[in-house]
């Protein structure tokens, strides 16, 4: 396969006036017409061949202007279709035949759990009929539906249904139009036996529109959260962007069979059923606010994305970070603010950094790929919602809304790049951001070595801050970036920010300075006692930022930074340098002796009164075994296992009276709710069990086999039956993982719950358990849930294991990734992740990782596994 480079983009040669579909449905013989009207581009020369994309489709009739066309007047390859000479505007007529059942990769139109749906994002339309696939061609479509009215009564695509009626045979139709110019991408069709549940909605406006939750019958009671958190995003979204719906319908769809979490079709998005369906019997918390998050991004797409989108996927940033970013205030703002950005920041710095150093690293915009389905990753998204928060603090909220409006307005209807909307935001605020673009074009995470000196005599304190950014594959070199360092200086004896003043300019007490230089230094003047900096609050930069920072610094931000994630880091920082120490004490055999600065640190927290429980909880929460390998020059997964199980122990040890009652604290009988307030008591209580747990003495088996089978909620049960299966008591655990199993077999999320805490046990045993469950009968290679939950949370989420020395964690991996390249490309490229990484482990198992992606390279592969694994083998 041949790469695509950015440089390349020429606009179409044909635009689509308006595409008119209709799909008679059969599982193995689907036939699609499509109406094309076409003209040619004013810039094009007569002549130009029409090429139009297309996959895996039989061509049964192609007719232009009505006009049937000879056999030497088009030519039908793998990629698509050329018809050799066109007039300037004409119709184009073909008829196509697809087979949704065969069509296990899940991308174009495919049948999930006996009803039909379609992915088309990014270039699954083309796998429907033949089109200009690409994001820059808009037209209205009208599309119609046929199939067997007792099987599939419902019958869906974008827009607003216009007519419906039988047709002989037992058959239906219902005639969709959608108004608004789309691209192909966001193209949809349902078809199935499905239940709706409705609701309304008032638009600023006044506009009516009416919302639809489409799903299976046993699902009907899992739809309230979706249906509320809808509202809620609808009604932010007008508040903060003062964007309005703008169909009279908007539909959600649950579907089982689904390659990622929701695809934010027109009018007809469509759900994976776990980012859709929730209860308290059978979601956890974690799920609830992830549903609340995936409908608000999804609906948020319909301006930043649907009615304003990509020029090429080159630009998939320009939707998807600002998108992510969009959502991450709207969660922030509908839940605790803090906890919000501790966890994305925790996510971020754990999963995106490590994507960033290692083979598959990319700018935010990449300037070309193979695949771009492999494009779909955490730089685009996750990376892309940082520089938007940088985009939206450098100009602040007011220009950002002003430049948001602008960009909206102007682009209304257009398909745009990322300066498109990086003017905007330079025209709404006069800022200057040429420099700043490069942090779209350029890969790797920058680090920031950070030095200050107090100077008693002056009252001076000098902050030199350096940045470099390392090399990645293809970026040898890299430029200075605009950095923005959001910042405090922290007085040792007040315990206070104390004011800024820089270059004769007063600050206040936090400011944000500007890295532009390889080097700069900042000299702050007036600043009357000794301080320590709090540097990149918020997490204001996506860098890793070093300073010299001694445990009693650490231990002294912890405790009265004013900065509520730059405490919380503290602690995370403290609690690092501890385990660093453990780390090597456990490679040499020495015995490992806790710090008491960090058990004086925890009890701190403990004692501090902190009102807000879901940070508390964060700041009792030790750094992930994943976080600290990200921090090691060479990751030892056992070591990191060892040391990081001791510090747990141990703060368990000495503050077992602190945790239990912190449990019973927050322990309630009151209904579940998914409410920020009792989310945090639950997480604050659980938390605490599960230092509790980590001793397993008889108090907390005993709290967590009550917590399980008292049955209150998924969080609360999911959470105890964990920490029994994890834990040493098999004698307990055993008996409450089959009930379980037994318990919840009918329902899918639920299992893929239980599959995942099987598959993540540290217990060396567990590679057996894995195979074991692979023949489980509720496993399939062919759901791509079940896949996440059983061998990605093995790979992903259990180091210990994966990472075995004799390399049957790996083989294992191969071996499934080898079988999915076969149904389902897309799942199985990002399967391949953890053995990319080879480099960052010891000789032994870099060999090992290694030999398996040779393994999987000699075999035929699709694009998407080819694209990785030359990559991390190069
Ligand atoms: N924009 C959507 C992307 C998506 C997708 C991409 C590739 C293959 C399958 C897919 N399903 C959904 C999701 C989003 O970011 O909102
Ligand atoms: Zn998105």
């Amino acid at each position: 396969p041949q790469p695509i480079y950015l440089s390349d983009y020429r606009p179409p040669a044909y635009r689509v006036i308006r595409t008119e579909l209709s799909f008679d449905l059969d599982p193995a013989a689907t036939r699609v017409k499509a109406r094309l009207h076409l003209e040619r581009h004013p810039e094009r020369e007569a002549g130009t061949p029409l090429e139009l994309d297309g996959e895996q489709l039989d061509l049964k009739a192609i007719a232009i202007d009505g006009q049937v066309l000879g056999e030497d007047e088009y030519a039908v390859g793998e990629a698509g279709l050329i018809v050799h000479r066109v007039p300037q505007a004409f119709l184009l007529d073909t008829e196509v035949e697809v087979a949704p059942d065969a069509n296990t990769a899940l991308s174009g139109l495919y049948r999930s759990s006996g009803m039909y749906c379609t992915q088309c994002e990014a270039e699954g339309f083309r796998r429907i009929t033949f089109y200009p696939d690409r994001p820059d061609v808009m037209a209205p479509f009208s599309t119609t539906v046929i199939g067997d009215a007792a099987t599939l009564p419902v019958l869906l695509s974008n827009g607003n249904p216009v007519e419906r009626g039988e047709l002989p045979g037992g058959r239906h139709f219902v005639t969709w139009e959608d108004p608004h110019p789309k691209p192909s991408y966001l193209f949809a069709l349902v078809a199935g036996d499905l239940e709706k549940v409705e609701d309304r909605f008032t638009t600023m406006s006044g506009r009516e529109v009416t919302l639809q939750l489409f799903v299976e019958e046993e699902n009907l009671d899992k739809t309230d959260h979706a249906m509320a958190s809808l509202k809620r995003a609808m009604t932010w979204d007008e508040q903060t962007y003062g964007r309005e719906y703008d169909l009279d319908l908007f539909m959600i769809v649950a579907v089982n069979d689904f390659n990622m979490g929701a695809m934010e079709n027109k009018g007809l998005n469509i759900f994976n059923s776990a980012a859709v369906l929730t209860h308290p019997d059978t979601a956890t918390d974690a799920a609830f606010q992830r549903v609340e998050s995936i409908v608000a991004h999804e609906y948020f797409h319909n301006w930043s994305g649907n009615r304003v989108t990509c020029r090429d996927w080159f630009q998939l940033s320009l939707k998807e970070g600002f998108t992510v970013f969009r959502d991450q205030c709207f969660s922030a703002d509908t839940n605790s603010a803090p906890v919000k950005r501790i966890e994305d920041v925790s996510f971020f710095r754990t999963a995106q950094f490590a994507e960033d150093a290692g083979p598959t690293a990319h700018p935010v915009r990449p300037d070309h790929y193979i695949e771009i389905g492999n494009f779909y990753t955490l730089t685009i998204y996750e990376k892309g919602a940082e520089i938007v928060r940088m985009l939206s603090n450098l100009v602040g909220e007011e220009a950002f809304r002003r430049g948001s409006d602008l960009y909206f307005s102007r682009f209304d209807g257009q398909a745009v790049t990322i300066e498109d909307f990086v003017d905007c935001m330079a025209e709404a605020s006069g800022e200057d951001l040429g420099q700043f673009l490069r942090w779209y074009s350029q890969a790797g995470t920058p680090e920031i070595d950070a030095h200050g000196e107090y100077d008693y005599a002056n009252a001076e304190y000098r902050l030199v801050l350096r940045q470099r950014t390392p090399a990645t594959p293809g970026q040898a070199e890299k430029q200075a970036l605009h950095i923005p360092v959001r910042l405090g200086l922290v007085g040792t004896k007040s315990g206070r920010d104390l004011p800024l003043t820089l270059d004769g300019e007063a600050l206040g007490t936090d400011a944000v300075i500007h890295l532009r230089e390889d080097e700069q230094e900042f000299v702050f003047t007036e600043v009357s006692e000794a301080p320590v900096p709090s540097l990149g609050r918020g997490f204001s930069a996506p860098v890793k930022l070093h300073f010299p920072y001694g445990r009693e610094d650490l231990a002294f931000l912890q405790a009265h930074d004013s900065d509520g994630f730059n405490r919380w880091d503290a602690g995370q920082r403290l609690a690092l340098l501890a385990l660093d120490d453990l780390i090597a004490a456990h490679r040499n055999g020495v015995e490992k002796v806790m710090d008491p600065r960090v058990v004086e640190a925890f009890r701190g927290v403990l004692e501090a009164r902190i009102d807000d429980k879901a940070v508390l909880a964060q700041m009792l929460t030790l750094p992930s075994e994943a976080y600290i390998a990200e921090q090691q020059p060479l990751v030892d997964v056992d070591a990191i296992h060892a040391a990081r199980t001791f510090v747990k122990q141990s703060l368990a040890a000495s503050l077992r009276d602190d945790f239990l009652r912190l449990y019973e604290q927050n322990r309630s009988e009151a209904p579940y709710a998914p409410q920020p307030e009792q989310i945090a008591a639950r997480s604050l209580k659980n938390v605490a069990l599960s230092y509790l747990m980590a001793i397993e003495d008889e108090a907390g088996l005993e709290l967590a086999q009550a917590q399980f089978a008292a049955n209150h909620n998924m969080t609360d049960v999911r959470h105890a039956l964990t920490l029994l299966v994890h834990g040493s008591r098999g004698d307990i655990a055993d008996p409450a993982l089959k009930a379980f199993g037994e318990k919840w077999v009918h329902d899918p999320l639920v299992m893929d719950q239980w599959f995942s805490l099987q598959v993540t046990r540290p217990q060396a045993d567990v590679l057996d358990r894995v195979k074991f469950l692979m023949a489980h009968p509720a496993f399939s290679l062919k759901n791509p849930n079940r896949v996440r939950a059983l061998i990605g949370a093995f790979a992903n989420q259990n180091p210990v294991n994966f990472h075995r020395a004799d390399g049957k964690g790996y083989r294992l991996l191969a071996d499934t990734v080898i079988e999915l390249n076969r149904l389902n490309p897309e799942i199985a490229a990002r399967l391949i992740t953890p053995l990319t990484r080879w480099a960052r482990f010891d000789e032994t198992r870099q060999e090992l990782m290694k030999a398996e992606l040779e393994r999987i390279r000699a075999e035929e592969l699709s694009p998407n596994v080819y694209e990785v694994v030359e990559k991390a083998l190069a």
